[in-house]
């Protein structure tokens, strides 16, 4: 089987690169990816001329915009990539009749209350809040209509907020544990009470691979592990890995429009897929987490500066 992946080079994508080449022997995988931060509809330039896709069995779609930040500086590359660059995708994969699944996140169900007892499932309607979600929501819809359209091979999965090893220092969990290495503090957006439901990004990719493998065509799956934590929560545990008080981090401006909580229901991808996580305790994923930005300095330390730098532009 050949796979055809975009984005990646990013934190999912390189991921599922990484583990699939190293689990699946049989599989070859043909990355495209801008290889620059900011990814903009010409990292799928290629797909124009179709030779990447129509070589393909299938296509995994990680490619996108993906940080809300920076999405409220300047959205108009998440318009381009996440919307423009989905389409474009879309088109090629149609003309190939080529199996697509295309990544997305829980951001397009908007968020819950703190004691709202619901979670999102597949049948929560879309109300994205943020010029990320929103073009990401927009993108999904851009599937699902060529699923019903045009009778596209495709799948979607939404996934809860992933962390692990090669996420960039400008995420939460990245941004903090560089910091205390640094020997500085966390930085905690408002009174730090949002939560976010956590996943490791290798329960994700086996998620995605469950899908492509037995999921069913036109089917939207939800991904999540049942790891919800405030960032307060996230922050503690991180405090105490490198053996400092729990209190010890600094409240700064709030994001706008920054949505209080996401929480996945995962039924569907348990039940129907047999898909379960492997990482089930948070502390030991955590933990690992910050033994891998430890040893891999060299890898983070080129976009710390300017990232922190542009952050404290902001108050943050
Ligand atoms: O320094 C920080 N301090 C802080 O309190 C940063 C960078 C974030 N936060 C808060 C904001 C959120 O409540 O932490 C939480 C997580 O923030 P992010 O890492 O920016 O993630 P989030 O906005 O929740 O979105 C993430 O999950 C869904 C990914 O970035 C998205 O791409 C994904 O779709």
């Amino acid at each position: 089987m050949r796979v055809l992946v975009t984005g990646g080079a990013g934190f999912i994508g390189a991921n599922f690169v990484r583990r699939t080449v190293e689990t699946r022997p049989d599989v070859d995988v043909v990355v495209l990816d801008a290889l620059t931060y900011a990814g903009d509809e010409r990292s799928l330039d290629p797909v124009r001329d179709d030779r990447l896709v129509g070589s393909a069995d299938l296509v995994v779609h990680f490619a996108a915009e993906s940080h809300n930040d920076n999405s409220l500086a300047d959205p108009s590359p998440f318009v381009r990539t996440n919307v423009l660059g989905t389409f474009t995708l879309l088109e090629a994969v149609r003309r190939h009749d080529v199996r697509l699944h295309h990544v997305s996140t829980d951001e397009v169900y908007g968020d819950l209350a703190l004691d709202d007892p619901g979670r999102f499932t597949e049948s929560t309607p879309y109300d994205p809040s943020s010029p990320y979600s929103s073009t990401k929501a927009s993108s999904d819809l851009l599937v699902r209509a060529w699923v019903r359209s045009f009778g596209v091979r495709a799948t979607i999965s939404n996934c809860s907020n992933n962390y692990g090893p090669y996420q960039h220092v400008e995420k939460f969990i990245p941004r903090q544990i560089t910091n205390l290495l640094d020997g500085g503090r966390p930085k905690v957006y408002g009174a730090g009470q949002n939560v976010r439901d956590w996943i490791h990004v290798d329960d994700h990719n086996d998620a995605v691979w469950a899908i492509v493998e037995r999921g069913a065509v036109g089917q939207t799956y939800l991904v999540g592990a049942d790891g919800e934590r405030s960032n307060l929560d996230v922050v503690g545990d991180l405090l105490e890995i490198f053996g400092r008080d729990r209190a010890d981090y600094d409240l700064v401006a709030d994001r706008a429009g920054h949505d209080l909580r996401y929480a996945i229901d995962a039924t569907r991808l348990r039940t129907e897929l047999g898909w379960a996580p492997r990482y089930t305790s948070f502390a030991e994923g955590i933990a690992r987490t910050v033994d891998w930005y430890r040893d891999n300095e060299a890898w983070w330390r080129p976009a710390k500066a300017r990232t922190e730098a542009r952050y404290a532009a902001g108050g943050q």
